[in-house]
């Protein structure tokens, strides 16, 4: 016999969403649940029709199979869908996971309701209980529910079989930017119920204490009994808490209709909370509120907890407001990803994922594109974020023919729908999304239109409908949310006059590689604007999937402990696109976070950091030193603080630090709190800030910002000319005892993605930088002085350099001038390059740091004093490339363990950088396994080094970031220690 859920190719049907599913809602049914995970018996078909023969494997549950050795693998494409079949049609060749399984039903479960939980199926999801059709669903990442009271019989062992089909129609409106995948990733549960039991529990609580709580009540047998009723206790209100009692009798439909076998019944609690503590983000207050069904006689028939959290969204005017304050999103798009297991996460994954983005000044979280995994919200609630919850909607590829499709009408109304109707009762999500790029049509009004009324406390955003127009009152987007828009345009739409909505970008400075340039320069215009509210950074994930380099497959669960510090073990690699031998794929555009895949952030976090930091020192006045209060919503009690004043001459004089008692917003002026010395040379005062007490996300005494100002600029320094010889080759190159390679020119970098995809590495490479020719002009002997004059030429200019080498005090002064052609208008650096000896493994310098810094990311490394190992240094972007680099370096010394080596003085605060790598050795490579690192160093000395910009998806740098042609000139001075 045909099985009807086959018959009816629900792969190829998008008007069919689900069929026996249950309707979503927000009652928890954790507590008590049986869960389901663990070792299912699996088979790969070649597509939903194909027989279900005799051998079985195993796979985890929660889990997908292309990452537990089928010869299905992950595959990486943006856009472009993974087949050529037009919506609603799937592929013949459709791989389709047969997952089963004993089920033992507790015998006490007679009389019960029992319910089957499914926590997302990608992409169609069959159940089958003892061969009988039970349901399907679709939308890969929310959960499915599914009564089995009717087929399974408590005290007996039932065969539940969960069959997914990886292609589908829904695969055109699940289009992400991310991995394709098959299989179950998130848990199966099975837990059980009173027949008469609540249906859904929704919770207002509002900033000035009100509470409501609406109850739904349904029963599969027949009438209300006479006198059930529903309560409420809030707890964290004292010993006692709150009793909320049901407002008035069960307002009941159908209860007078003798057809109907089952009801609904309604049911209101409405209380007022005494000094109510607020829910911000920064104060994340929660109450537990537990909701209960009673029987005539007390007895509790079912219960449902809730941590909720009071508080207010509105739009006012342009602003977006929480309680009241016009709030800053300093947000990042997050997507439910793992290294090992593709996409199921932990609750320890997630914490840490939150943990991570608390201690780098993240306030929000925009679940790009699609539900995150429940926990996340908890989470969110918990520790304190601002939470954009966005519909599983992406037809990317598709995007204009089925905005409009009403074969697709269904499906958007029912993945926004059940969204609200899961998320609703958590304080973190203010806003809720209708999808990513998918165009803009009538289906996503009808969507807007489902939430507008259902849940009118908070503002809807799309972006597709808020790109026709930031201010049009007509589009289905309460938020003029682009992505990557020019911040140029964001400060003229606030400035215009015309703005009517909170401008929050939904992505902007796309992290893909070494990126974020221009960051700090963006929160600059964003806080001085009013009008402009902040946005969501693209990403947080590297999605690199650990993979074994011999064997090419993706190391699964078992590769725990095969990374550390963002750095695989030899013989594994992070697996881009492209590296599971896909034929279509778009390569390491899906590495664009801003942390590792194992979590190690990048080093713009530590500049997102500081541009977050909840307190600054704004200048420096006759009285003092001006200190300020950036949060919203809290003092700076939480906070402590040390001084520390780093002098150019090597000292560091600390002092301990009183932080003064500020309201959100305030300012106070405090006395310098170390004397400056007289000596020494440039000064910087640093406020070393930490937390003062233990929190959720961070024990006592985590870094959470280094505010600082320059007391005391540089003064000129004069160096004596010594009577020595110094010596050049038969090339003009200068011979050194600890440089291999002598000094040359360089005006190429190892390309960036940005550098790449913004097609600035195209047009170095038409120039030849990647490969100048250095030609000798001439080798001038002027008393101790030798002048090199040689000539650098590229495909279609030439370079002049010049280098003059004169022997000062205990070393040797190099000065140098290049002169670069007008068409040479936009280059990657002007600088020195020079090689040293193996052994020289420390560094230490004076400038900015310890992170990796470049002119238009350097805003989280204060001037000090510091020094890393040489091979701490590097930053080992997905995709080798420029790396490594410290921005305003004043002189550096690279040492061996006996204290030998070399020290260099630069004339002003110069981009350095020391790898094992050269600029060529990084170009060539396309991962990391494919290089050997260099025994001994290399040196760059920038005079000019390009900003990083965003342009792989996004603007680039700014123009005052750019190098431009004409003469450079720079000099520095090496001596030997
Ligand atoms: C934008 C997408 O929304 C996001 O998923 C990701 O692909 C990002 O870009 C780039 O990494 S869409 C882009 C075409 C602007």
């Amino acid at each position: 016999m045909t099985d009807p859920l086959l018959a009816l190719r629900p792969w190829e049907s998008p008007e069919v969403t689900s069929w026996g599913r249950l309707p979503m809602n927000a009652v928890d049914r954790r507590a008590g649940a049986h869960s389901l995970d663990g070792d299912w018996r699996f088979q790969l078909l070649s597509a939903p029709h194909a027989p279900v023969g005799g051998a079985w494997s195993t796979a985890a549950v929660p889990g997908v199979w292309t990452m537990q050795g089928t010869d299905d693998l992950p595959q990486y494409l943006n856009i472009r869908m993974p087949f050529a079949d037009v919506p609603p049609l799937s592929p013949a060749d459709n791989p389709t996971g047969v997952y089963e399984r004993e089920v033992d039903v507790p015998a006490e479960w007679t009389g019960r309701r029992i319910v089957l939980q499914v926590g997302a199926a990608e992409s169609v999801l069959l159940v089958h209980v003892d061969g009988r059709p039970v349901g399907l669903s679709k939308d890969s990442h929310l959960a499915a529910e599914f009564d089995l009271t009717e087929v399974v019989r408590p005290g007996e062992r039932s065969v539940l079989r969960l069959t997914v089909v990886k292609w589908s129609d829904a695969s055109h409106i699940e289009d992400q930017d991310h991995w394709w995948h098959g299989g179950l990733t998130r848990s199966v549960l099975l837990y059980a119920t009173d027949p008469l039991r609540l249906a859904d529990v929704t919770v207002r609580a509002r900033q000035d204490g009100e509470l409501r709580v609406d109850c739904l009540v349904r029963d599969t047998g027949g009438a209300l009994p006479e006198g059930w009723y529903v309560s409420g206790e809030l707890e964290g209100l004292g010993p006692v808490g709150l009793e909320l009692t049901q407002d008035a009798a069960f307002d009941l439909a159908n209860a007078e209709d003798e057809r109907v076998s089952a009801f609904l019944g309604e049911a209101r609690m409405q209380a007022r909370v005494p000094e109510v503590r607020t829910w911000t983000a920064e104060t994340p207050e929660l109450y537990d509120l537990t909701v209960r069904l009673h029987r005539a006689d007390g007895r509790v028939a079912d219960v449902s907890r809730h941590r909720i959290g009071f508080r207010d969204v509105e739009i006012v005017g342009r602003d977006l407001l929480v309680n009241g304050e016009r709030i800053f999103i300093r947000g990042v798009n997050r997507h439910d990803f793992h290294p090992l297991t593709g996409r199921t996460v932990s609750y320890d994954d997630m914490r840490a994922d939150l943990v991570l983005l608390k201690r780098f000044g993240f306030n929000a979280i925009r679940t790009a594109h699609y539900p995150n995994d429940p926990t996340l919200y908890d989470l969110a609630d918990e520790l304190g974020f601002y939470v954009v919850d966005e519909a599983d909607i992406e037809s990317h590829d598709h995007a204009h023919e089925i905005a409009d499709d009403p074969r697709y009408l269904n499906a958007f109304v029912d993945r926004v729908s059940r969204m609200v109707l899961r998320d609703k009762n958590h304080p973190s999500v203010i806003i809720w999304s209708l999808g990513n790029e998918s165009d803009y049509g009538a289906n996503h009004d009808a969507a807007a239109g489902w939430v507008r009324r259902h849940d009118p406390t908070r503002p809807v955003q799309y972006e597709g409908a808020a790109k026709l127009g930031w201010a049009d009152p007509k589009l289905a987007s309460d938020i003029a949310c682009p992505m990557y828009a020019p911040l140029e345009d964001c400060v003229a739409h606030a400035l215009s006059g015309e703005q009517t909505k909170p401008l929050i970008q939904c992505e902007y400075s796309h992290a893909m590689g070494n990126s974020n340039g221009t960051l700090a320069d963006h929160w600059a215009a964003i806080e001085a604007t009013p009008g402009l509210q902040g946005g969501f950074i693209w990403e947080f994930w590297d999605h690199g999937i650990l993979q074994t380099v011999n064997d090419g497959r993706p190391v699964g669960r078992g590769g725990a402990g095969l990374y550390d510090n963002g750095v695989t073990a030899p013989g594994y690699r992070w697996a881009y696109g492209g590296d599971f031998g896909e034929k279509d794929h778009d390569g390491a555009f899906i590495a664009d976070g801003v942390v590792f895949p194992d979590r190690t952030p990048k080093p713009v976090m530590f500049e997102h950091r500081e541009i977050s930091a909840p307190v600054r020192l704004e200048g420096f006045r006759h009285e003092g030193l001006v200190v300020s209060n950036h949060q919203h919503f809290r003092g700076l009690e939480w906070l402590a603080g040390r001084w520390e004043l780093s002098l150019a001459d090597g000292r560091t004089l600390t002092a301990p630090a009183e932080l003064p008692a500020l309201l959100p917003g305030e300012t106070a002026v405090v006395p310098l709190p170390l004397e400056l010395p007289a000596d020494g040379g440039e000064a910087w005062l640093t406020l070393r800030v930490t937390t003062a007490e233990e929190l959720p996300w961070a024990p006592q005494g985590t870094d959470v910002c280094a505010p600082q100002v320059r007391l005391r600029a540089a003064e000129p320094v004069t160096e004596q000319t010594v009577a020595s010889r110094v010596e050049v080759d038969a090339e003009g190159l200068l011979v050194h005892p600890l440089l291999t390679a002598a000094p040359t020119l360089s005006l190429w970098r190892a390309p960036t993605d940005n550098d790449e995809l913004g097609g600035m590495a195209l047009r170095w490479r038409t120039w030849g930088l990647d490969s100048l020719v250095r030609k000798l002009v001439s080798v001038h002997r002027d008393g101790v002085s030798v002048t090199v004059d040689a000539e650098y030429a590229g495909a279609t200019g030439v370079v002049r350099h010049r280098q003059v080498f004169t022997p000062v005090d205990g070393g040797l002064r190099v000065e140098e001038r290049a002169e670069l052609p007008e068409e040479f208008d936009d280059v990657a650096r002007v600088g020195s390059v020079f090689e040293t000896v193996a052994g020289l493994d420390l560094l230490e310098w004076f400038g900015q740091g310890p992170w990796e810094s470049y002119p238009d990311r350097s805003g989280g490394a204060p001037v000090g004093h510091h020094s890393l190992p040489v091979d701490a240094l590097f930053t080992p972007y997905l995709r080798p490339q420029e790396s490594g680099g410290r921005h305003g370096v004043r002189r550096f010394t690279l040492s061996a363990p006996d204290a030998t080596g070399l020290a260099v003085t630069l004339d002003e605060p110069r981009q350095v950088s020391v790898t094992r790598f050269t600029a060529e050795d990084l170009t060539a490579a396309a991962h990391h396994d494919e290089l050997t690192p260099r025994a001994g160093c290399v040196v760059h000395l920038d005079a000019a080094h390009r900003g990083l910009g965003t342009a792989s998806c996004g603007p680039d740098t700014f123009p005052s970031y750019l190098v431009a042609p004409g003469v450079h000139h720079w000099s520095w001075t090496l001596r030997v220690l």
